[in-house]
Order: C-alpha cells, then structure tokens, then sequence
C-alpha cells in the first residue's frame, strides 16, 4: 500500500489524482469549528448522533462555514493546481455519526455531476479525527486516467445508488486516508474514492469543497438538487460569465 507523503505536491497529484494530508487549521480552530457544525445540528459533540439535517450547501448561509470553503491556504493549494481564476461551486458535509453504517461507494465525482467541461478540484476537509474504524476516505492512486461507467447498486449499506463496478476496483490498491482534525486532501474529479461504515464511537466530520475554473459551465438544469449549486468567484477574475446567473452571495 503506498505510504501517504503528507505533503503538497502538484507532482503528486497529476501522478496520483490526489495529494495531502497537509494541515491548514491547528487542532484548537479545528475543534472550534466542529462545535460550530455540532451547535448547527443541535447536538452536544460529546453525545453525537443520527442527523436528519440537510448536509449541502451550509456556506450560502453560514459565514462559518464560507470562511472554511473559501480558505486562504485551501485556495493556495488549489490554485497551484488550476490556476489563478477559480469558482468554488458547491460545499457538502460527509458526516457519520458512531455506528452510522452506510458506506459511500468506490465512485468518481465526475459521473455525478452536469458541469462541462468536467474539470474539478475538490478539498476534502477532516474537522475531527478520521481513521479506518470511523470510515476515513479512501483513494485508489492512479485511477483518475479516464472515467468508467457507474452502474446502480442494490446494496442497503451504500449512502449512493450508484458506483463504480466492483470489476475496477482493486481493494489492495486502496488507501486509507486518515487524518488529524484540520488536515485536507485534495483530489480530482476522475479519482476513484469511497469510505467505510463508521464501526467506531468517535464520529467522522468532514466536508468537501468543489473548485472550478470560469470556463467551466454548470448545467444547474441538469441537477436534481440546484439549489445547493452556486458559483463564488474566490480568486482572480471571472473570464466566461457562464454562470452569472447561479452567482452566490457571499453571507454576513
Ligand atoms: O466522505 C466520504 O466518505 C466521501 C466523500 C465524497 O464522495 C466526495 O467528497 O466526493
């Protein structure tokens, strides 16, 4: 199994399709940020549990949470890899509470998503600790070469309906990517990815962040959920106003 480098590298990252761990918040504003998302949920974060709370698009109304998705050293990173004219376009938070029991399925991103061209770079953003047992994320390097049918899974304990076939997934090749509160990775939209069900009874809070390049057109028609879908200009200049009508305000 390849041993994480815990670095930034672009060279990485066009050789793997991912790159990091590397921590952007220190453990105190990490943890001040995670009793942020559980006041959210109205939860005390040392009981935490099931949530029926909507889990999209948090920075359209949360300056918290905008302040996180358009983070200055997260922007570094991904400006590094797409250049200087960058969209963020949409924010989900990945939580699974103690023996939550769904698994996300080996998938790629870009199956998902009406968006064209589909060029993507997403920050996946641990806020506490994650590991095996709480369902870390996982990365199979080298996969993001071309994209592969998704076929639809009758599986109870998948939170999708679909995922890759198993045919193109070599579990031995799979990384546990796990990481300390504050650290992101940041993968693109070709990397095959999963996780786990959490089997442990420390809870996996985490959020992924989508950037883009203005060249970029978001096909919100397409969506089934467009509200959640919005375009923030976070650096530099938008060149192709091809999203000017899902703009987003940033919150107070
Ligand atoms: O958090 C996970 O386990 C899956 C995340 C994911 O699918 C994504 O960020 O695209």
């Amino acid at each position: 199994m390849l041993t994480l480098e815990r670095t930034f590298s672009l060279d990485q990252y066009r050789r793997d399709g991912f790159t990091g761990p590397v921590p952007v918040l220190g453990e105190a504003e990490a943890a001040a940020y995670r009793a942020k998302f559980f006041a959210e949920l109205g939860q005390d974060e040392a009981q935490p549990g099931p949530t029926k709370a909507y889990m999209s698009a948090w920075h359209h109304r949360l300056r918290w949470a905008y302040d996180l998705a358009a983070h200055p050293a997260v922007l570094d990173r991904i400006e590094a890899i797409l250049g200087p004219n960058l969209v963020m376009w949409a924010m989900h938070f990945w939580y699974k509470e103690p023996g939550n029991g769904k698994r996300i399925p080996w998938h790629q991103d870009g199956a998902y998503w009406p968006i064209t061209p589909v060029k993507n770079v997403t920050a996946w953003f641990a806020l506490g600790p994650t590991f095996r047992a709480n369902g870390c994320l996982r990365l199979v390097p080298g996969s993001h070469k071309q994209m592969l049918e998704h076929e639809k899974l009758n599986d109870k304990t998948s939170a999708f309906g679909q995922g890759l076939k198993a045919e193109h997934i070599d579990e031995s090749k799979a990384v546990d990517v796990e990481m300390q509160p504050g650290e992101i990775v940041i993968f693109n939209e070709a990397t095959f990815h999963g996780s786990e069900a959490n089997v442990s009874d420390v809870a996996r809070v985490a959020f992924s962040v989508r950037y883009t390049t203005p060249e970029v057109k978001i096909l919100t028609e397409q969506w089934s959920d467009a509200g959640r879908i919005k375009t923030y200009l976070v650096r530099g200049e938008d060149t192709h106003h091809l999203n000017d009508a899902i703009r987003g305000t940033v919150p107070v």
